[in-house]
């Protein structure tokens, strides 16, 4: 019988264990948006997750909305995250990069001069972000022009391409959330009256042909997506009909053939069940035409629910977020049920070396 420590194949991803590393915003990038040597040392502790899904990684500078978040664009970026992949990848591990564009969740001087941030609409979020001077309101965004949205896509497409030539396993389109991919699928956001507003089928385009452009780049089996369909987070209020859109989105995604879909079941970082939605049956909707397909869940996932739902067959793959931050050795703790250390919240955005790459391995914290 499997278990959550069995090995699991997701797509051309031969993964040892269940247990997958969650993207966390560090904010520690370089100038430049290039992750250095603590990026280096933070990941390669951390290998023996069955996945890594890499700190959210915007493709592109009018993608960035925080400060110090890495890019996947440049050169530099590039040769910066190789280093990393290189070092997971000696340690036995498997890495994915999570490709980001954060839409309207920004700040203009975080952004290239003169410009403000993109999104489905003009409709600001109503929420902060970081920046030099704390926290701030975000900027006003502008509604993207639609013959400006092949130029999105391509960018993903470069970003994935980057993504590859740093040497990462596959990639994670970062679909949830509040950000672009979200802004432009939830009809609570999106206000356009071109093909990619109005019905489903319109506000799930710009997200399907990233996907594909991706898929292109990449190869399916090498390409997940995170999706959250009913978060808050961000100021993303609900959709009219969250089954009817992520039912849709997942009906044309299946054939896809993804390596995973990585879910975020209720609001992010917070409760499972504030707003009900019936993740089990978007996922045998899934599965009925990609069985091979991993499905990959996440939020608030302790070690029994983490066990049970893997041995149920309800999820193939679990993704844990803050333990993995404080607990570089947390599959181990897992399996031998050992005490976890607990996050500090104060150094999870910003700063050095200190609550980012000195959290004890199991040998220390024991000594
Ligand atoms: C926390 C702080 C900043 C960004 C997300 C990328 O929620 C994020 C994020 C989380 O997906």
């Amino acid at each position: 019988m499997h278990t959550l420590f069995s090995p699991f194949q997701a797509g051309d991803l031969s993964l040892a264990n269940r247990i997958v590393m969650a993207p966390l915003t560090r904010n520690r990038a370089l100038p430049g948006r290039i992750p250095g040597d603590l990026q280096v040392e933070y990941y390669r502790q951390r290998a023996s997750a069955g996945l890594i899904v890499t700190e959210a990684s915007q493709i592109s500078p009018e993608g960035q909305g925080y400060l110090d978040t890495p890019g996947i664009y440049s050169p530099e970026q590039v040769a910066g995250w190789r280093r990393v992949t290189d070092a997971v990848h000696a340690a036995g591990g498997r890495i994915v990069i999570q490709l980001w564009h954060v839409g309207r969740i920004s700040h203009v001087s975080l952004l290239p001069e003169g410009t403000v941030p993109v999104s489905s609409s003009a409709k600001a979020a109503k929420t902060k972000t970081f920046t030099l001077k704390g926290f701030e309101d975000v900027s006003a965004p502008r509604a993207l022009r639609t013959d400006e949205l092949p130029r999105i896509v391509a960018d993903y497409r470069h970003a994935a391409r980057c993504a590859m030539q740093a040497g990462f396993d596959g990639v994670e389109v970062h679909g949830a959330n509040g950000y672009l991919l979200e802004q432009f699928l939830r009809d609570s956001i999106n206000d356009r009256s071109d093909t990619y507003g109005g019905s489903i089928e319109n506000r799930a385009r710009l997200l399907l042909e990233v996907m594909q452009a991706v898929v292109g780049e990449v190869g399916a089996g090498r390409t997940g997506l995170r999706l959250s369909p009913v978060t808050p987070a961000n100021d993303a209020a609900q959709d009219s009909d969250a089954a009817a859109l992520y039912g849709h989105v997942v009906d044309r995604l299946a054939p896809m053939k993804l390596a995973f879909l990585h879910l975020i079941e209720g609001a992010t970082g917070g409760p499972r069940d504030a707003v009900p939605f019936d993740f089990e049956a978007l996922r045998q909707r899934f599965k009925r035409v990609h069985p091979a397909g991993a499905w990959m869940v996440n939020n608030g996932y302790d070690r029994a629910m983490a066990l049970d739902v893997v041995a149920r067959g309800a999820a193939d793959l679990v993704a844990f977020g803050k333990a993995f931050i404080a607990n570089p050795d947390l599959v181990r703790r897992l399996r031998e049920d050992a005490p976890l250390n607990l996050p500090r919240r104060e150094t999870f955005y910003g700063g050095g070396a200190a609550g980012y790459t000195d959290y004890p391995a199991l040998e220390t914290s024991a000594a």
